[in-house]
């Protein structure tokens, strides 16, 4: 679908700009473009084990426990696309691109390659401050994903991940090092990626994978609620630390449209956008909501909170809400399996009015507008786009050359859309990192051929390729939009 404009909202549109000092830039994560699993004393993490193919979804959703790797697997993240030794090459290019910000995660296990030690890995520490270095060097400003689905197996095998309060304290320690060892190269952090995923992906979302008979609700909320009150005191820690430190949240977005003006259909969408919101609103307003607390009455769950935990949640709020924004969703209070399609990790009834990728993912610029709107008029705190972006099957030219005009159409239109959230309905957003600025790993599928990147990188479904990176026609396109601060949109 393209976004659409009248006539003069197009000449209005065309004059205006992004804010002077817009965070424009490009997001990756540790586990999936990093590889190196085990150099330098990195230990092995959750995020390692997560094979390629039919499998992986029941790993991923703490259905099936795989804390080593098996034989017979593919695990795609192991080596990825070795951004640990070529972080130079790939930062040199966003430079080029003219990128003010670049988001990226630290894999925990470099840190602390078991989870529990008291003192970190100095091997690890340094490759990221060497990283931050890099983008300094350039006036690139770091933005910082402490878990990105990371979770040292260690953890988990000896604690069960996030079901375990004392993961408090491991955090907490993790976060302390980060604050200090990066204060003055560092300002930017985000918590947790996506703390919603945990409802969906727990495995990922809080290194938790279940046992026999057990109560699932439970120990998901459990878990939810010692990362919220982790998220509170690395919110505290942040500002000690460094009062230039700004903390933000960070959720997988997406607004739900009703099927149908059913009321029954109305209520189940607005039911599906609490469960996005529904921990944000906690990160954000500093205490749980009022239909959290019933629906926990209803189903039997009891979670372990002391006074104290309510006390941190409510005095350490976040400064800023980030998010990923890939596609609207449609809900509906009766489904047919048939009328589903795919999405991020959430399965959505699909809408008829969109057009949707190979992945099924359905393309939606004025859902983003609607989305950023929401976001707004809910917490009123600024807001941060740390992913957007179209996962396509990129096939180089006989000359090696990318042609992805399909990337640079959903990249225009959706910054388009956003730019009107900011410009005709006041929405404050700080930045706009795109999701994969380099091809790298997929977090839902594992593979390779799923591409985000504005640089292609020769690597395939099966570890096959020379990691040769390419510029791709976006490269230069987004070079332009960020020169002209995002007047040139063509
Ligand atoms: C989000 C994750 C990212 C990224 C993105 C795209 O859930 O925060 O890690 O992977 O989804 O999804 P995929 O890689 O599955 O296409």
């Amino acid at each position: 679908m393209v976004y659409e404009r009248s006539k003069e909202e197009e000449e209005l549109y065309m004059q205006k700009e992004f804010p002077k000092d817009f965070l424009w830039g490009g997001a990756t994560a540790a586990n999936q473009c990093e590889g190196a699993f085990d150099v330098d004393g990195r230990g092995l993490a959750n995020v390692d084990v997560l094979p390629i193919g039919k499998d992986r979804w029941s790993v991923v959703s703490g259905e099936r426990k795989m804390f080593q790797f098996e034989e017979g697997y593919f695990y795609p993240a192991k080596d990825s696309v070795d951004f640990y030794h070529r972080y130079k090459e790939d930062i040199a290019l966003f430079a080029e691109m003219g990128f003010k910000t670049f988001r990226l995660s630290i894999g925990w296990s470099r840190i602390f390659p078991k989870g529990d030690e008291l003192e970190p890995n100095e091997k690890g520490l340094q490759f990221y401050e060497n990283v931050f270095k890099e983008c300094r060097k350039y006036g690139i400003e770091p933005l910082v994903t402490i878990t990105h689905f990371d979770c040292p197996m260690h953890l988990i095998e000896t604690y069960g991940g996030w079901r375990n309060r004392k993961m408090l304290v491991f955090y907490e320690r993790l976060c302390r090092v980060l604050f200090t060892r990066y204060k003055g190269l560092v300002k930017y952090w985000i918590t947790f990626n996506e703390i919603n995923m945990i409802l969906h992906a727990p495995f990922i979302g809080a290194g938790i994978a279940f046992n026999e008979g057990e109560n699932k609700e439970q120990v998901k909320y459990q878990a939810v609620h010692h990362e919220l009150v982790s998220s509170a005191i690395a919110t505290k820690i942040a500002h000690e630390v460094d009062s230039e430190n700004k903390v933000g949240c960070m959720l997988a977005a997406g607004q739900y449209y009703p099927k149908t003006c059913n009321p029954k259909d109305v209520w189940e969408s607005m039911k599906k956008d609490r469960e996005t919101y529904a921990l944000i609103d906690v990160q954000a307003r500093g205490e749980y909501p009022q239909y959290v607390l019933k629906q926990w009455e209803r189903d039997g769950i009891v979670i372990d909170m002391t006074e104290e935990d309510i006390a941190l949640l409510k005095q350490y709020t976040v400064d800023f809400i980030s998010f990923s924004y890939y596609a609207s969703r449609v809900a509906a209070h009766q489904v047919d399996d048939k009328e589903l399609t795919a999405g991020n990790i959430f399965k959505s009834v699909k809408n008829p009015y969109l057009d949707a990728s190979e992945w099924g993912w359905q393309i939606d610029p004025l859902g983003f507008r609607i989305t950023l709107n929401t976001l707004w008029d809910r917490y009123q705190k600024p807001l941060f786009v740390v992913e957007n972006g179209l996962g396509a099957v990129d096939t180089p030219d006989e000359r090696g050359n990318i042609h992805d005009d399909y990337r640079i159409a959903y990249l225009k239109d959706h910054i388009k859309a956003m730019k009107d959230a900011i410009h005709k309905d006041g929405v404050e957003v700080i930045g706009y990192t795109t999701w994969g600025c380099i091809d790298f790993v997929s977090a839902s599928t594992g593979e390779m051929k799923k591409r985000y990147g504005f640089i292609y990188v020769d690597r395939d479904n099966n570890g096959q390729g020379t990691l040769k990176r390419t510029k791709k026609k976006s490269f230069d396109w987004y070079a332009q939009v960020i020169a002209s601060n995002g007047r040139f949109l063509e």
